[in-house]
């Protein structure tokens, strides 16, 4: 579709346009060599994880294993610039606030710890050991530990992480706000319930044997580029990649590989989707359920024509329970309703059904289009269902794979980063620490907000992230941050967050990923994380440290702890010396990790064993289980389509961008540049609200609560997007997220549907 006014799009994804782009960044990063030098350490077994997504590493790496948005990410957080004492003197706090989060960002690298100084409105620095001493008085302060939230952002390694964790339940609390309860929460949710583990079951590998690929609402182009080298890899050999998305991603369709010379020189490019399936927001779960039906239907005419069956009646008949109940559900879903709530045609999902009925071995990837719904749970389920029909989970080349967002968002959770903890895990800790862990469950991100608000909270550590900017509703969470008696942000770069002080606010700079980090002997040492597809490996930062007066995120954790609660139980300080020590005990606690030192020194380190994946199922039934319901009885995209001015709104990133931290101002593959303020509206949606392209609106959110939310100022970009479905970007449109629309069972805020409408501005 001719788009019209809006900028020119990259014909394919990657390519050119990415090698052009990973030079840019490199030269704007200060030191283009030693960038260059940097990237080609990136996902090599002997350099550092790359921060930017938790697609895994191939067994035999290319020369480069890294990626476009890789070197965005290594760049930004190698930058020679540096936000100083000075540049804190020279700037107050609401100063800073008037800044887009692109422009303050690009302020550079923390340099010192700051505490805010009410009086000035200013950060001033200060010593580390002020800063843990008062924070540590503050927390032991506090009537109850349950008074204190304490945030995790999915960089944090598995040692930093193992290590608050521990700080933390010391301390006597599990609240545990995380990244994730915005993020995949709806698919370990889920998955434990189907298949009995919380993660995906396959590997990198099976990629190169499936003979169908469905993803279903993501965007790897942007969000995971090595990933398309692995979907082009597959659609070259001839397997189908089914998409489902609301919108034609660039990525999805074609993409041309950095890493591949032969393409590059002659300007090719590979189509990578065979088959693109536009459903509307909040549609998958039936479309699933469309296809369920299909394969059903063809069951009963094999068995009826006297041909084999469709179905893997020995998979079911050994693995499964509960199909009759589901197939009676399939039965009991009509295809209007179907069709209505998909927004797509019986005979597109009878074709979609086709390719997966004819393919031996499929693999199915979902992201944030699939986990950020109010059904997000049940829409899991059912692909585990759908799934479940021809056996394709636990055999080479098949199963289930949610595609993780930050690079170790699923080793936080493996080593304790959790609200609600096993019994399990704090007996083990008991067992190996001998002190009494908190039993009671903790607070989620929306919990954390809710404690915020009412006043039950009163101190809020944030081991990374960007809290504020992350969750949804962030005009009300700024105003409850700045409630608090204590915040504390251990961080790299100042972000809004930072500009939301409580009563005593810190600022604490810790070393990048990308960094060396030294033990106590001078040694440089180890992290690990853990990927997508449950492999862990180590990562060793080569670059030298943005300041020196920089800790890493374990001697900040430690430095903490010790402060707050004392060093008789636990050595705070001599395992942040030696992180060898922290590894030996989730060694002690964590099933897995036996040898963990030893392992992790493996050139990929080693794979966490996945139940599932070898057909063991942990759930209540001992079985994979087949859980059937209704489809939804409205998505919110069903109610606005009702109304011409209501509108279903997905907040995404653009191509230029790390959740929260804008890198710059255009999004190539969407034919954007130079701004971030635009919805994406179908043509005849436009006509619908008698506006024209390009005109400039208010979204205002229409969640019924009475309470008043407003994006001011954007622009109407026409694009091919479903009508009554929309588009925008996150962070600028999260204070139109209601705090009040959770996704059932999973908590998460929903992202990718809000219903909003449009205000006109009057032309300036
Ligand atoms: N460069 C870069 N890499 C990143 C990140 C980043 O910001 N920048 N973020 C990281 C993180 S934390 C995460 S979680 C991942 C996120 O990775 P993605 O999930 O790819 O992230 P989004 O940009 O939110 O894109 C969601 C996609 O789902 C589609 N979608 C939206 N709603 C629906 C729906 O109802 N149905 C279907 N079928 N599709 C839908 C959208 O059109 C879009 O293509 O990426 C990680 N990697
Ligand atoms: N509307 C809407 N909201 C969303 C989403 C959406 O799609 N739509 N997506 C959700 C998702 S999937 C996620 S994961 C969350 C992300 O939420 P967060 O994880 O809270 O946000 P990030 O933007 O990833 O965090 C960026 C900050 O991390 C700090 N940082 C970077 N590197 C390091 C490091 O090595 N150590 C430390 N300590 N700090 C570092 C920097 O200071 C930077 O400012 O947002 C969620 N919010
Ligand atoms: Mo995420």
């Amino acid at each position: 579709m001719d788009t019209g006014f809006i900028g020119k799009k990259s014909s394919a994804a990657g390519g050119w346009g990415a090698l052009k782009s990973c030079g840019k960044r490199l030269m704007q990063s200060g030191s283009p060599l030693s960038g260059a030098r940097t990237m080609l350490k990136a996902n090599q077994p002997d350099g550092f994880d790359c921060p930017g997504c938790a697609w895994g590493d191939p067994e035999h790496g290319s020369s480069f294993e890294f990626c476009e948005n890789g070197v965005k990410a290594v760049a930004w957080e190698a930058t020679g610039k540096r936000a100083t004492p000075d540049f804190f003197a020279e700037n107050t706090v609401s100063d800073l606030r008037r800044l887009s989060d692109y422009e303050l960002e690009l302020n550079g690298r923390l340099t010192h710890p700051m505490r805010y100084d009410a009086q000035t409105d200013r950060y001033l620095a200060v010593s580390w050991d002020e800063a843990f001493s008062e924070i540590g008085s503050i927390l032991k302060g506090l009537d109850s530990p349950n008074r204190a939230e304490f945030y995790t952002s999915g960089r944090a390694s598995n040692e930093a992480a193992f290590l608050y964790q521990l700080f933390v339940r010391a301390y006597g609390t599990n609240n545990f706000p995380d990244c994730s309860n915005m993020c995949h929460e709806a698919s370990g949710v889920a998955l434990r319930q189907s298949i009995g583990v919380g993660k995906g079951t396959v590997l990198l590998e099976d990629f190169e044997k499936a003979d169908a690929i469905f993803v279903i609402g993501q965007n790897p182009g942007t969000n995971h580029p090595r990933m398309l080298g692995d979907l082009r890899r597959a659609a070259m050999r001839g397997a189908r990649v089914v998409v489902f998305n609301p919108i034609r991603e660039r990525g999805l369709e074609r993409f041309s590989d950095p890493q591949d010379k032969l393409e590059m020189l002659r300007g090719g490019a590979t189509d990578i989707a065979s088959d693109y399936l536009q459903p509307q927001l909040g549609g998958d779960m039936a479309a699933v359920r469309g296809m369920a039906k299909v394969v059903l239907a063809a069951e009963d005419a094999a068995i009826a024509a006297g041909l084999p069956p469709v179905l893997d009646h020995a998979f079911i008949a050994e693995h499964c329970a509960g199909f009759d109940d589901y197939r009676k559900a399939v039965e009991a879903t009509s295809w209007a309703e179907i069709e209505d709530q998909s927004g797509l045609l019986r005979v597109d999902i009878e074709r979609a059904a086709e390719i997966y009925m004819k393919a031996e071995r499929v693999i199915c990837t979902w992201a944030m289009g699939v986990t950020q719904h109010l059904h997000s749970v049940a829409t899991i389920r059912e692909i585990s269902n759908f799934m479940f029909l021809r056996g394709n989970i636990g055999k080479p080349g098949a199963g289930l794979c949610p595609v993780r967002g930050h690079s170790n968002v699923q080793g936080d959770r493996t080593v304790g980063i959790n609200e609600k903890p096993p019994a399990a895990f704090l007996d083990a800790l008991e067992k190996e620490f001998g002190f009494a862990m908190p039993r009671a469950d903790g607070h989620n991100v929306l919990a954390a907000i809710g404690a915020m608000l009412d006043g039950s909270a009163h101190a809020f550590i944030g081991l990374g992230g960007n809290f504020a900017r992350a969750t949804p509703d962030s005009a009300i969470v700024e105003k409850a941050l700045r409630r608090l008696k204590l915040t504390v942000h251990v961080a790299t770069k100042p972000n809004h967050s930072h500009l939301m002080p409580g009563e005593i606010s810190y600022i604490l700079p810790c070393l990048g990923r990308t960094e060396m980090d030294l033990d106590a002997a001078g040694g440089s040492q180890l992290v690990s994380v853990e990927d997508s597809m449950s492999m862990v490996h180590g990562s060793a930062g080569i670059n030298r440290p943005a300041s020196p007066y920089l800790l890493s995120e374990v001697a900040i954790v430690a430095g903490i702890a010790a402060a707050t609660v004392g060093s008789e139980k636990v050595d705070w300080i001599g395992l942040a010396g030696n992180y060898n020590r922290i590894r030996d005990h989730i060694a002690a606690t964590i099933p897995g990790f036996e040898n963990y030192n030893e392992r992790l020194r493996k050139p990929r380190g080693f794979h966490l064993r996945n139940t599932a994946a070898h057909r063991e199922w942990n759930t209540p039934a001992r079985k994979a289980s087949f859980l059937a319901g209704p489809l939804p009885v409205e998505t919110v995209h069903q109610r606005a389509k009702k109304n011409d001015n209501l509108f279903a709104l997905q907040t995404f990133r653009s191509h230029d961008q790390y959740n929260t931290t804008v890198y710059g101002l255009d999004d190539r593959y969407r034919g954007v540049y130079g701004e971030r303020q635009v919805v994406f509206v179908h043509p005849d949606d436009l006509k619908a609200v008698g506006a024209d392209a390009g005109d400039r609106v208010d979204v205002v959110g229409e969640h019924d609560d009475g309470i008043e939310r407003i994006a001011q100022d954007f622009r109407l970009v026409p694009y091919d997007i479903p009508r009554g479905s929309i588009a925008g970007y996150y962070p600028e449109l999260n204070v139109v997220v209601p705090i009040g629309s959770a996704g059932a069972e999973s908590d998460t805020p929903t992202s990718k549907s809000i219903m909003v409408s449009f205000r006109k501005r009057e032309a300036a």
